[in-house]
C-alpha cells in the first residue's frame, strides 16, 4: 500500500526557467578519471523562485507527515532535522550513481588503496554493477581525491534529493515502496513501526553475502529519479556527506551561510544520508540525518561531488 501524504507538505513551486547558458538539472558529462556520470544540479538562485532552499522539516510538516502515515515509532529522528531553515547553494556537480563496485577496483588498481577485508572483497568483487559498500568516511574521501572530486555537503545532499519542491523523497512526497532499494521493498510491505523491521530484519542472513544480494545494481530504480537527475538518493547503501556530524547545527549561524558545511568537529561521528536497503521510509526521506563512527565500515557508500564550475 502506498502512503498518501498531503500534498500540502511540499510547496508546489516551479523549478524557474534556465536560458541556454544555464542548464537544466539532469544536463550530464562524465569524470574522466572514473568514467562516472555525474549531473549538474543548478545553484539555489537558478532553480529556486526565492533563490534559496529549505532545508530541514519543519514542526507542522513533521506533525501532518506523521499524522498521515503512522510511522510513530520513529518521531524522535526528526528532532536533528529542525529548525528548518533556508540555505543558498551554488550550483554544482554530482554523481548520476552511487559509486559502482567496479569504479572502486579501478581508485585501488591506480592508488594501491587498502583493499577492503578479504571476506568482503571476494563477495563484492565480480559484482562491479552494485554500490560499493562497507566504506569508512577516510576511504569514501580518499576515492574522491582520486576522482578529483569531495564529499558533497550535507546541504548540497538534501538540495539534490528534494530540489526547489522541497519533495519528501527524491520523487514526490508520496512513499512507494517499488521506487528504492529499502527494507519495504525486499519485504513487500509497508513496515511501518519498529515491530515490523524487526520481523522482516531476522529473516536476513547476517553475512556479508547476504548485504550484498539486497544490494541492486546502481541506477535499477528508474522512476525514483530525483529532480535533477540523479538515482538511488534514497536507500540502496547511505551516502557519506563531508560534514561532522551536529545535532544541533541547524540552529547555528554557520547553517545559514552560503553553501553552509559543519567543518569543526562537534562530535565523533561524519553525516551518512538517503538510507539503505535496510532501512524503512522514514530514514529514505530526503530531509533525514543519521551519523556514524567515521571508521565504521558497514552498508556506507560514496556519491561524490564536483564543485568546478558548471559547462
Ligand atoms: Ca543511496
Amino acid at each position: 500500500m502506498m502512503h498518501v501524504i498531503p500534498a500540502s507538505v511540499g510547496s508546489s513551486l516551479p523549478v524557474a526557467a534556465v536560458g541556454p547558458s544555464r542548464p537544466s538539472p539532469g544536463h550530464e558529462r562524465l569524470n574522466p578519471v572514473d568514467g562516472a556520470v555525474m549531473v549538474w544540479v543548478p545553484g539555489t538562485a537558478e532553480a529556486c523562485p526565492n533563490g534559496r532552499f529549505r532545508m530541514g522539516s519543519t514542526q507542522d510538516e513533521i506533525d501532518r507527515v506523521w499524522e498521515a502515515t503512522g510511522w510513530a515509532d520513529w518521531r524522535d529522528r526528526t528532532t536533528v532535522e529542525q529548525p528548518a531553515h533556508e540555505v543558498e547553494l551554488d550550483g554544482f556537480w554530482l554523481y548520476k550513481h552511487e559509486v559502482t563496485v567496479g569504479q572502486y577496483a579501478r581508485f585501488l588498481a591506480a592508488t594501491g588503496y587498502v583493499r577492503p577485508a578479504a571476506e568482503l572483497w571476494v563477495a563484492l568483487k565480480d559484482r562491479v554493477d552494485l554500490p560499493m559498500l562497507f566504506v569508512a568516511w577516510d576511504d569514501a574521501a580518499a576515492y574522491c581525491r582520486w576522482a578529483e572530486a569531495v564529499l558533497p555537503t550535507e546541504a548540497q545532499w538534501e538540495y539534490a534529493s528534494r530540489g526547489p519542491e522541497e519533495r519528501l523523497f527524491p520523487w514526490g512526497n508520496d512513499w512507494d515502496r517499488t521506487l528504492s532499494n529499502c527494507a519495504d521493498y525486499h519485504a513487500g510491505q509497508d513496515l511501518s513501526d519498529a515491530a515490523a523491521v524487526k520481523a522482516w530484519w531476522d529473516t536476513v542472513p547476517q553475512t556479508a553475502e547476504a548485504w550484498v544480494e539486497h544490494l541492486r545494481p546502481v541506477g535499477s530504480f528508474a522512476e525514483g529519479v530525483s529532480w535533477c537527475g540523479t538515482l538511488d538518493m534514497a536507500g540502496n547503501v547511505w551516502e557519506w556527506c563531508g560534514d561532522w556530524f551536529d545535532g544541533a547545527f541547524y540552529g547555528r549561524s554557520e547553517a545559514r551561510d552560503r553553501n553552509p558545511e559543519c567543518r569543526t568537529r562537534q562530535s565523533h561521528d561524519r553525516v551518512l544520508r538517503g538510507g539503505s536497503w535496510m532501512f524503512d521510509a522514514t530514514r529514505c526521506r530526503g530531509a533525514n540525518r543519521n551519523w556514524y563512527n567515521p571508521d565504521e565500515r558497514l552498508d556506507f557508500g560514496i556519491r561524490p561531488a564536483v564543485s568546478r564550475p558548471g559547462p
